[in-house]
């Protein structure tokens, strides 16, 4: 069959999208200064370190963990016996189960097969002791240019969760741990929110005299706490992600989540005029033995989000929910709040078809004015699958949506179509930040 020649338009929105560099708004990335545990040529390898990279970690990215466990189960592979592999020998076994033994079709695993590619591998050798040895030649540092240069990724926006000891350690032993410039930092903290017992009895070991009982004293050493590491960070906002039973009742509303984020959260992110990221409907652990892999999603409560625009104007924030379900009223929401700027296609939502539905109906609802995705890398190399399936689908979009208005005689320059491509991948995030 001969192929239907492109318009000319949604080859400029195609064209206008591909080249627009990225800001990734969110990923767990970092840069070298945090350690890698694979140390690649430079051989400073790390166990526990933070920045992972290559095509073992691509392989044992824990959305593959779970999808392995659908192929061999626990009743033929213990758990505990999968942890006790080595990292080599878990990717063996998700790479012959995976993509061996049954066609890789879901997205996940589409992805390392793109990757690949576009690092100039090529995945029909099906040879990942060739892969492993391209890998261990890179240079780390290097390889996070070359990454960023492929996706077109201009700055990376890391998680730095400050309950996570290995991390908090980092930024004690070394100030300048976060300053690389191609990434930019952020403070996580969902301790404070999801379990503020617990959060307490940290801080008061780390100094901080914080207690169980939310006193004006507790309240305020709280304030302190983040306050500093606002300052040691140089987090560009704050984040927590929330379970789908996350609710905000407003002013009268006396939980330690509510109280903490009423309290505490937003009047510190007010004063430093930094917004503040919920990431709402992940349910914990419910197969803790996945690890990371174990959570699922939940429906969550949009009421909450809504109360929170209206009751603190002098806040701003962003907001992703992790279930389909929530997605419509969550964009509703947005056209009463400009205070509100909901991002990216989250975690199982980030499937070609949802990603598609979700960008449609944004942009019917809310224009231009949105954030279509973020990363979530885990693993740097994911920055390379992830923009470039999510850059077709928002280039389909927005060519859909221009050929609406050229139906109606509205040219659009192709100044504009930049312009339009410029605010979804760069610089509603920007200016969302900038306040
Ligand atoms: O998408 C993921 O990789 C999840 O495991 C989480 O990291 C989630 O994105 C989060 O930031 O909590
Ligand atoms: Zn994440």
């Amino acid at each position: 069959s001969t192929a239907i020649a492109p318009t000319p338009l949604a080859e400029l929105v195609s064209q206008a999208i591909e080249e627009q560099p990225v800001w990734d708004m969110h990923t767990h990335l970092y840069p070298p200064t945090f350690g890698t545990p694979a140390g690649g040529s430079s051989g400073k390898a790390d166990p526990q370190g933070l920045l992972l990279w290559g095509i073992d970690e691509l392989l044992t990215y824990h959305y593959l963990v779970a999808e392995v466990y659908r192929c061999v189960p626990a009743s033929k592979l213990p758990y505990a016996d999968f942890w006790k592999m080595s990292k080599q020998e878990q990717a063996d076994h998700i790479w012959r189960e995976l993509f061996l033994e049954r066609s890789p079709l879901s997205e996940a695993c589409r992805g390392v097969l793109t990757t690949l590619e576009k690092l100039g591998l090529d995945p029909s050798d099906r040879d990942l002791a060739g892969y492993r040895s391209w890998f261990a030649e890179q240079d780390p540092s290097d390889y996070i240019d070359r990454v960023m240069e492929i996706a077109n990724v201009s700055r990376i926006t890391m998680t730095n969760a400050v309950f996570d000891p290995n991390e908090r350690q980092r930024w004690l032993a070394d100030p300048q741990v976060g300053s690389d410039p191609r990434f930019a930092p952020v403070l996580r903290f969902d301790n404070l929110l999801r379990d503020w017992a617990g959060a307490a009895r940290l801080l008061s070991e780390w100094g901080y005299e914080v207690y169980e009982e939310q006193s004006d004293a507790s309240l305020e050493n709280a304030r302190g706490f983040l306050r500093d590491w606002l300052d040691r960070t140089r987090g560009i906002y704050g984040a927590v992600s929330l379970p789908p039973s996350f609710r905000y009742g407003g002013a009268d509303d006396n939980s330690t989540g509510s109280v903490a984020l009423r309290e505490v959260v937003l009047p510190v992110l007010a004063e430093r005029g930094l917004p503040f990221a919920m990431m709402i409907g992940s349910q914990l652990q419910v197969n803790a033995s996945l690890r990371d892999g174990g959570d699922t999603v939940g429906k969550s409560d949009v009421g909450s989000v809504l109360t929170l625009c209206r009751d603190f104007p002098d806040n701003r924030f962003f907001c992703t929910m992790l279930a389909r379900e929530n997605q419509h009223e969550l964009m509703v929401a947005a056209r009463k709040f400009g205070n509100l700027m909901i991002f990216g296609c989250w975690w199982f939502l980030n499937n070609p078809s949802l990603i598609d539905e979700l960008t449609r109906m944004r942009m019917e609802l809310l224009g231009p004015t949105f954030i279509p995705q973020h990363s979530d890398a885990r693993v740097l190399d994911q920055l390379i699958y992830k923009w470039d399936h999510s850059r077709k689908l928002i280039a389909t979009v927005l060519a859909d949506k221009h050929a609406d208005l050229a139906a109606t005689g509205w040219k659009a320059t192709e100044d504009e179509v930049r312009r339009d491509a410029k605010m979804l991948l760069h610089s509603n995030f920007e200016k969302f930040l900038a306040g």
